[in-house]
């Protein structure tokens, strides 16, 4: 560790590294206090396309399109069109094992038509200790660089 912060270059990086995620944290945290977790989110308004996205995949049910601000080379988030309750995957109920098990799939169908079979991840951010910042069920399809364990 010492030797990797020899260089300014090293401390600034680890410094950038350090505030995006404080800055990440505390916004993780405000989205999870506010009225968001239970009201509209901004998914609602990709999924009706009054805010555009880049998609895709899109069928009845579910909509995959790219992040806004991407972790990877390909980064693709895949939501239930429906929200029906799944404000995050802590509160899933036995009702929502088909939409579940149909995004899981549509993750792999997205690493398909992305090209990156050979090693994709797929994250779900859990409630304000795991970042979630967006209270509308969604999977994270990251792939197209070397991934790195444990995720920070
Ligand atoms: P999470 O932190 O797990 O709740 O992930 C939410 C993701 O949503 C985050 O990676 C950024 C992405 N995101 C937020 N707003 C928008 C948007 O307006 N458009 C797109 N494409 N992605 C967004």
């Amino acid at each position: 560790m010492a030797a990797a912060l020899t260089s300014p270059f090293s401390i600034i990086r680890c410094v950038r590294h350090i505030t995006a995620s404080v800055d990440e944290e505390t916004y993780a945290k405000t989205a999870a206090g506010s009225s968001e977790t239970r009201g509209p989110t901004i998914f609602d308004k990709i999924i009706s396309k009054e805010i555009p996205s880049s998609i895709v995949y899109e069928d009845e049910k579910v909509l995959a399109f790219r992040d806004i601000n991407p972790q990877a080379p390909v980064h693709v988030l895949v939501i239930p069109k429906l929200r029906n309750g799944l404000t995050q995957l802590g509160k899933a109920e036995t009702r929502h094992a088909e939409i579940l098990g149909h995004l899981l799939y549509v993750a792999k169908l997205v690493a398909e038509k992305e090209g990156i079979t050979d090693g994709f991840r797929v994250v779900i951010n859990n409630g304000p200790t795991a970042c979630q910042s967006v209270y509308h069920l969604h999977l994270h399809v990251l792939g197209g660089r070397q991934m790195k364990w444990p995720p920070g």
